[in-house]
């Protein structure tokens, strides 16, 4: 069922605790931790506590967890006070996207240049 946590996932396991990660903000819906192989000085995962697959599927499946991760994403930001040079928010989708947990999450990067194309 979309939404259920599962047994084997890396990202559910942090939501329950079984797994370490560096938390940094957390709500009733969502959590924040540092990614563990920064690729920027701000380097945050902010993920729904609800287990959905990628972005697209977030958003057909529970579209009110999309706002609110965007809203983590900027508190996120502010509080690493990267919100005033500018900052990315990143959804990987598919494996061809680089996607490697399929539990969505935004990665929120910032305090360094970015170029446009991405790589
Ligand atoms: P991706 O968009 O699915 O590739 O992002 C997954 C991210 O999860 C990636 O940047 C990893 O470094 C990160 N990560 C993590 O923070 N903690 C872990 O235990 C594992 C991956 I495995």
């Amino acid at each position: 069922m979309p939404g259920e946590p599962q047994a084997d996932c890396l990202f559910c396991k942090i939501v329950r605790g079984d797994v370490p990660a560096t938390i940094v903000r957390e709500t009733e819906t969502t959590v924040a931790f540092r990614d563990i192989n920064p690729q920027a000085p701000t380097h945050v995962l902010v993920i729904p506590k609800a287990h959905h697959r990628d972005a697209a599927s977030l958003a057909a499946e529970a579209p009110e967890l999309c706002a609110d991760i965007l809203r983590e994403a900027g508190a996120v930001a502010a509080d690493e006070k990267v919100d005033g040079t500018g900052y990315r928010i990143v959804f990987n989708t598919g494996s061809g996207a680089g996607q490697t947990v399929w539990h969505a999450h935004a990665h929120v990067l910032g305090g360094r240049g970015f170029e446009w194309p991405p790589g």
